[in-house]
């Protein structure tokens, strides 16, 4: 393979450290040319590490599989690494560094003995934006190399960007031993380090993702003044053939890929409207010289949830996985496609399920229960430009304007369709105490409600009591700051069915949203913010029976109040470095309940 040389002496001190700690045969650059994208498929072919599917029907598609113990993020086992530990947070594991870094080096000395490192040159955001961060990854995984090529900017035009003095983010991951007693997610934001070491599953090893993008990212950019946040965005072309943006954050598995590229309902089609998708996971975002808050998407690929896709759910999507797509874990067709749960049509008859196992439709285990032919949590790694309705601004260094910024997570009785916050201070009170509930597919108790602000709660690299302080500051800054909404696409009725049909449909709600940034239309105060007059959302096409729009509506005072007592319960884990304006926020909400009960 060809070389790569990089004249930064920080990076090249680096890698010769990392390389006698774990002890590789050989140091390859990636250097992000097709020709060498060729090669390493052709080696991690040969070795097993991926299968080529059926080129007819998925040209480019691989198929990878991780060990069963390897499937997910693994919460437990990540760590904010700072030297004081009230600077992780009540709501982040701790290690203190020196001893994350003495555990992990026992683990990666001499990990990748027999195997080569690999060196990932790779810029989150557009190379030479004023929004971009430059990492280096050193891993011993291609299937890690070929997933970044997908969802970073990879290559030597990075390392021209880093020049000699550049900075970077020094990312480290080896596969080790997949053992998941010697399993570490590692970061060390004040050293600008991340070390991930026994996982192969993306969520820990795609390292700008997660790592980067937002829990390293979230610390500078406080220090830096900005947002790195667990946003998609997305722009709206309304009729008048104008494009607004928004960016909107829910909890995983709320449907934030399937809302980032819906398709507009015929009703609205026919006014005019067509959605651009900016991206749909993570948002950096800035106060650009106008005043407004712009975004970019930092990645370039989506790492998305297989089970549940489909040409209802997400047709978009469909579309944009049936090139270049590397799938996770996924059942394996005996023509060499692929299918999971929840995919368009019949399930096969047969399969080779997501561990290598012969599978066939219907097939029960010991205990009598269905055998999954996908994980839960199966995944497929694309890139954005495959899909319909990417949007034409994905490069443009500067971002896009943000005009509304979303909230939201899975309630079924408690939040309305959809409420608009009082202003920013309410905003970021909204966003700090959203909460997602479980639902009977998940483990825990039906119902049970979990905090996680702003879908922050596992990926903030900071105490996040710092990052409420953070956001007010922002909110401060700004001539023009984006309106803050909560949207509810949950709600149930008295036998547990969704009220709301969700996915195209929720373009009436952001329809609604827009129109308030616009000032076109009034809306009704109520105690927990502005909620729409039944007649200012365009139900064209959408006869919902009789009464369903009120009660989606609706608020229960009562709920509130009872949702006040977890609120408080969450709020007081932070002690005295929760903002004093989240309590003027809380007893404000909590006045204004009682008034109106
Ligand atoms: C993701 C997640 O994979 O949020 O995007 O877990
Ligand atoms: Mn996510």
């Amino acid at each position: 393979m060809k070389k790569t040389f990089s004249s930064n002496k920080k990076l090249i001190d680096w890698i010769s450290k990392m390389a006698r700690m774990c002890q590789p045969d050989r140091v390859v650059w990636i250097d992000g040319s097709d020709e060498q994208k060729l090669t390493l498929e052709k080696q991690s072919l040969a070795e097993g590490e991926i299968m080529r599917l059926n080129q007819e029907k998925l040209p480019g598609c691989f198929l990878h599989r991780t060990a069963p113990d390897d499937v997910a993020r693994t919460e437990h086992l990540t760590f904010i690494c700072t030297r004081k530990k009230p600077d992780a947070g009540p709501t982040n594991n701790w290690m203190s560094p020196s001893c994350a870094y003495n555990k992990a080096r026992e683990i990666f000395k001499g990990a990748m003995k027999g195997r080569t490192m690999y060196v990932i040159p790779f810029s989150m955001g557009p190379v030479g934006s004023s929004f971009s961060k430059i990492g280096i990854e050193l891993t011993d995984s291609k299937y890690v190399v070929l997933n970044m090529m997908i969802m970073t900017r990879v290559g030597d035009h990075v390392l021209k960007a880093l020049g000699k003095d550049g900075d970077f983010t020094k990312c480290l991951h080896s596969k080790a031993q997949l053992d998941i007693k010697k399993r570490l997610i590692l970061h060390f934001p004040e050293d600008n380090t991340i070390w991930s070491v026994g996982s192969g599953y993306g969520g820990n090893v795609l390292l700008g993702k997660k790592c980067l993008s937002l829990r390293v990212a979230s610390f500078i950019a406080r220090k830096e003044q900005w947002l790195a946040e667990h946003m998609l965005i997305m722009g709206i072309e309304g009729p008048n053939g104008h494009i607004e943006y928004i960016a909107a954050a829910f909890p995983s598995a709320c449907g934030k890929t399937n809302l980032a590229m819906l398709i507009p309902p015929e009703g609205l089609k026919a006014k005019g409207y067509r959605i651009w998708t900016v991206g749909d996971d993570i948002a950096w975002m800035r106060i650009d010289t106008d005043g407004r808050l712009w975004a970019i998407n930092p990645e370039t690929g989506f790492f998305g949830v297989a089970p549940g896709t489909n040409s209802k759910t997400n047709p978009n999507m469909v579309e944009t996985i049936r090139k270049n797509t590397i799938y996770t874990n996924v059942l394996l067709k005996p023509d060499g496609t692929v299918w999971w749960e929840g995919a368009d049509g019949e399930a096969p008859l047969e399969g080779i399920d997501w561990r290598g196992q012969p599978w066939r439709k219907g097939i029960k285990d010991s205990e009598g229960n269905p055998v999954k032919g996908a994980h839960p949590n199966s995944r497929f790694t694309t890139p954005i430009t495959n899909c319909p309705s990417a949007s034409f601004r994905l490069d443009q260094p500067h971002g896009v304007p943000i005009s509304a910024i979303i909230f939201g997570g899975k309630r079924q009785h408690l939040a309305p369709l959809v409420y608009e916050a009082f202003n920013w201070q309410h905003g970021v009170f909204a966003g700090a105490s959203m909460a997602s509930e479980l639902t009977a597919a998940q483990m825990g108790k039906l119902g049970q409600v979990r905090r996680d602000p702003m879908a922050m709660i596992p990926f903030c690299g900071y105490n996040m009591g710092d990052y409420f302080r953070h956001w007010l500051n922002m909110g401060k800054k700004m001539a023009k700051p984006p309106k803050i909404f909560y949207v509810n696409w949950f709600r149930t009725d008295e036998d547990g069915k969704f009220l709301w049909p969700g996915y195209g449909e929720n373009l009436r709600v952001l329809e609604w949203i827009l129109d308030r940034c616009n000032h076109k239309v009034q809306a009704q105060k109520t105690p927990i913010g502005y909620v729409p007059m039944r007649s200012n959302i365009d139900m064209t096409g959408l006869p919902l029976p009789e009464g369903v729009l009120d009660k989606l509506l609706a608020i229960d005072i009562k709920e509130w109040q009872k949702e006040l007592v977890g609120i408080k319960e969450f709020f007081k884990l932070f002690k005295k470095g929760l903002p004093e304006e989240l309590w003027q926020e809380y007893d404000d909400l909590l006045a204004r309940l009682k008034a109106n009960s």
